[in-house]
């Protein structure tokens, strides 16, 4: 079994690990103990199974099959498995930002009670980026309006996805020249699969620039539309204070934790939470109150709308249910892991699966649409209240964190004074050298929490500013970082800006969607420079990541010009072609490449060598790193 010490950096995950084991209930890190040795073949990317003239593998060593029964090489191989893996990521977040412009589609056709238009503002500004006429328009014939012109975005009527016009012109170029300019979200995805069926695309390059297509139509496509439909339902993201760790469940209160990744099911148990009847039926059970709490992304929604606390991210997820505290955990989709269900059998836990995408063993089912999800959420807290009585120990570890989080770009900027000039001033005078953005998952290869958050503090120790999203964001906040008191970790020049704008040097810019946000952010800081976003002292990290969805963001992190580095090596490592076309070769394509350093401490030198090259070549004052 996976023994406490070593697992993790943070207290509460260690203690719940041993808390797990006397309650015999296995975690992620036994059962990854239990998967050793994993397949060498799959490791390196140099098994398939596309066909069932196989499955295929080529040996690594040259002494076995050098060709698959296809006559498929390794490079090939290679190719085509990661192709597939960017494909999934994309159509799983594009996926979620179709569910919201449904439900703004719905809004818009009264069919969706609970729901409404939160920030009109927002509505306006981005269905004027669609080219739609925003004066004296009824707010929901606008919304009606977006929702349709958003969904021609899923489709194969564009040539460009509206989005990409947010790019800068420089980008916008060299994407069209190379021919990687994003058409259809779902259109991208299709012909990624297609490519990857067995005789079709052969050619590893043409595979690889059909996924940075790919990638890029959910980078400047589907995830931005989640994040612009998340703000326009439910409100553009304001700094709030909030509470993170397992310390944020309470025991004389009903918990409820909320998991997964779209917020369309989470806002609405959070009205139900608050409504005066639940509250006062949780008094009645003896309850002091209703507690929600959030764990991965949904979490991060809600934390950066309304300032909810974060009990944990992905490896906590099921190390939350062993605290005992958990009257009910509803899941949607994404990053749900499959054993959630048998563990909360082991205690009084009610599990809700709530999408018709996603089932899972021992949950019960109860799907939300936008016509029953205000009346479903009422009964399901309803249900959670009732679970109160029935719990037996409890073991809540550790006192929580503060932090703060809610950092949209409209946020920051606002902080800034309007405009990101003082950020770009701040960038030239050396007093900020630069800015990261640390993003993606956990995973049980590496030490839960380390990677994310030892680079995060070498960074700011050297003036760089870290923004984050999804699981990293929880990591650094409960280290501590996302305090404005946490400048006292940073080297003189952040410590001072930061200082001065009241905010701390790491900042939280939401979930995995969010991580578009970068993407504007960075845009707006070439915009600034006249410079492309390759040209700016920016790098991209992944230091714990695990899923299809983060190869996705890392490649449109790179296709639109951010140097990324992984931690985890993604199974490429079969073709040194693949290999070195994006170590080094994607520099000549799109300015910018990967690279992979499972060592923080290692990563950052590497982060912080990128960055002062990229000053240098902008001609403002660089250091020898
Ligand atoms: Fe084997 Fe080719 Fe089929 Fe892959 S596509 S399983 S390499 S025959
Ligand atoms: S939840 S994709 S484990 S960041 Fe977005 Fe965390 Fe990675 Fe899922």
């Amino acid at each position: 079994m996976a023994t406490f010490e070593n697992v993790s950096i943070t207290d509460d995950a260690a203690l719940l690990l041993n808390k797990a084991h006397q309650d015999r209930v296995e975690t992620v890190w036994d059962r990854h103990d239990a998967q050793q040795p994993q397949c060498g073949y799959c490791e390196t990317g140099l098994s398939c199974r596309i066909c069932i003239m196989g499955p295929c593998r080529i040996d690594p060593f040259g002494e076995g099959p050098q060709r698959g029964v296809c006559g498929a090489d390794a490079d090939i191989i290679v190719a085509r498995n990661l192709c597939r893996m960017i494909a999934a990521g994309a159509a799983s977040h594009s996926d979620h930002g179709r569910d919201l412009v449904e439900v703004l589609a719905a809004v818009a056709e009264g069919r969706a009670p609970g729901y409404r238009i939160r920030d009109e503002n927002k509505l306006k500004a981005v269905a004027a980026e669609y080219g739609l006429e925003t004066e004296g328009k009824d707010t929901l014939a606008l919304a009606g309006e977006l929702a349709d012109a958003m969904m021609e975005d899923y489709g194969m009527r564009r040539k460009c996805l509206t989005l990409v016009a947010r790019a800068p012109e420089k980008r916008r170029k060299l994407w069209e020249k190379i021919g990687i300019i994003p058409r259809g979200i779902d259109r991208e995805t299709s012909e990624m699969l297609h490519r990857t069926h067995m005789g079709v695309d052969n050619g590893w390059q043409s595979l690889l620039l059909q996924a940075m297509r790919n990638a890029l139509s959910d980078g400047w496509g589907g995830s931005m539309i989640a994040t612009e439909v998340s703000d326009i339902l439910f409100g553009v993201p304001q700094p709030h204070p909030t509470t993170v760790n397992a310390g944020v469940l309470k025991k004389d209160q009903v918990n409820i934790i909320v998991h997964g990744h779209n917020p369309v099911v989470s806002e609405m148990i959070l009205k139900a939470c608050q409504a005066e009847e639940m509250i006062a039926l949780a008094k009645e059970k003896g309850a002091a109150g209703i507690n929600l709490a959030g764990v991965c992304c949904t979490g991060n929604e809600l934390l950066m709308r309304h300032g909810i606390p974060m009990a944990g991210n992905h490896l906590m997820t099921e190390l939350i249910l062993s605290t005992g505290a958990v009257d009910m955990m509803l899941v949607d989709y994404q990053c749900i892991m499959p054993s959630l269900g048998t563990i909360a059998g082991c205690y009084h836990t009610h599990m809700i699966s709530t999408s018709d995408k996603a089932r899972f063993p021992n949950m019960e089912h109860y799907e939300f649409h936008p016509d029953n999800a205000e009346k479903l959420a009422l009964e399901l807290v309803s249900r959670a209240v009732e679970n109160f009585a029935r719990r037996k120990q409890v073991y809540i570890p550790v006192e929580s964190v503060k932090a703060v989080g809610g950092f949209s770009v409209e946020a920051v900027v606002g902080a800034l004074g309007g405009s990101p000039e003082p950020l770009v001033e701040a960038i030239k005078a050396g007093k900020i050298r630069g800015a990261v953005g640390i993003v993606g998952c956990n995973n049980p290869k590496i030490k839960h929490d380390y990677g994310h958050v030892t680079l995060t503090r070498r960074l700011i120790e050297n003036d760089i500013l870290v923004v984050d999203t999804g699981c990293v964001s929880v990591a650094t906040a409960k280290a501590g970082l996302k305090v404005p008191e946490a400048i006292e970790m940073a080297g003189a020049g952040l410590k001072e800006i930061c200082g001065a704008l009241g905010i701390p040097p790491v900042l939280h810019l939401g979930s995995c969607v969010d991580n578009v946000r970068i993407l504007v952010l960075a845009s707006a800081l070439a915009n600034a420079l006249d410079v492309d976003i390759s040209d700016l002292p920016l790098a991209g990290a992944a230091p714990e990541w695990y899923s299809e969805k983060a190869a996705t963001i890392g490649t449109y992190f790179v296709a639109s010009g951010v140097f990324t580095v992984l931690g985890p090596m993604p199974p490429i490592t079969g073709s040194a072609n693949v290999v070195s076309l994006l170590t080094q070769g994607l520099n000549e394509v799109v300015g910018a490449a990967f690279a992979v350093e499972p060592d923080p401490e290692k990563a950052a030198v590497l982060i912080r060598r990128h960055i002062e090259q990229k000053r240098k070549a902008l001609g403002i004052p660089a250091l020898d790193v």
